[in-house]
């Protein structure tokens, strides 16, 4: 029972992690984990035999679904194991796991339903930590965007280090949700709608080679989709 009764699931969305897994499962404070689930989202490296030399769970997608599809699947899969809350840890160790124990506090303690770690509370962390330059004032001003139409004061939209009370998942349907990475900004959208707050942490930011498969072109779609569900948003032509 790793704090108050709760049980505490740490999720990795893995997409070709086998480089990073280990090092990233070995930063995780266990005592703060009832179980840890990866689910490979049919990785062509072998992300599933390093998964599986972890005592950890280890579930497959037989194709891949992208980024979204990966964390429906975790949630489904944490939920089945009884988690009260969910921590989502990036398997390509981005994200520095050693944050989990404030997040789970703060969820637990302060009855917060979602905590975001964020690169951009610090002022001048995101580069010093090696974010790319274009991806630091695309997140800013897509940021700026978001709060601008959510009516939110958030410091990012676009953090992967979040932690969620599983109960949301009763009131809002992420099934809804795009399979891609603006999977992550709808789970925002519905969480506006529905009030349900956020907080957010100052976390560090690291950037190196194996840490970051999204490049420009990529970006450009992440972008263009945020600003569509946005849309959606504002004007009413889709229901959070
Ligand atoms: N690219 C990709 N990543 C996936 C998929 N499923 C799960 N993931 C995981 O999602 C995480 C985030 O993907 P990244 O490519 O690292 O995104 P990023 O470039 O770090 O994004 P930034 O933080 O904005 O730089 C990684 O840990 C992947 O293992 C998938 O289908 N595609
Ligand atoms: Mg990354």
């Amino acid at each position: 029972m790793p704090y108050k009764d709760k049980r505490i699931a740490v999720i990795m969305p893995a997409y070709n992690a086998a480089k990073t897994l280990v090092a990233c499962y070995e930063a995780i404070p266990k005592d703060w984990a009832d179980v840890v689930i990866l689910v490979d989202d049919a990785s062509s490296d072998n992300t599933v035999d390093e998964a599986r030399s972890l005592p950890i769970v280890v579930v497959r997608h037989d194709q891949n679904l992208g980024y979204g599809g990966n964390q429906k699947t975790c949630y489904k899969t944490a939920i089945k194991y009884g988690a009260d809350v969910v921590v989502m840890v990036h398997p390509d160790h981005q994200y520095d796991p050693s944050f989990i124990p404030e997040m789970i506090r703060l969820i637990v303690d302060e009855g917060v339903a979602a905590v975001f770690g964020s690169r951009m509370m610090t002022p001048g962390g995101a580069l010093a930590g090696g974010m790319p330059k274009w991806k630091y004032f695309v997140n800013i001003l897509l940021t700026k965007i978001g709060n601008f139409v959510l009516g939110t004061r958030l410091t990012e939209l676009h953090s992967g280090f979040r932690a969620y009370r599983t109960d949301i998942f009763r009131e809002i349907d992420i099934e809804r949700n795009s399979d891609s990475f603006v999977f992550d900004t709808q789970i925002i959208i519905q969480l506006v709608a529905h009030k349900i707050g956020i907080w957010e942490i100052p976390i560090t930011t690291r950037y190196f080679k194996e840490s970051s498969q999204v490049g420009f072109s990529q970006g450009i779609p992440y972008g263009l989709g945020i600003l569509w569900s946005l849309f959606l948003y504002k004007t009413g032509l889709r229901k959070f």
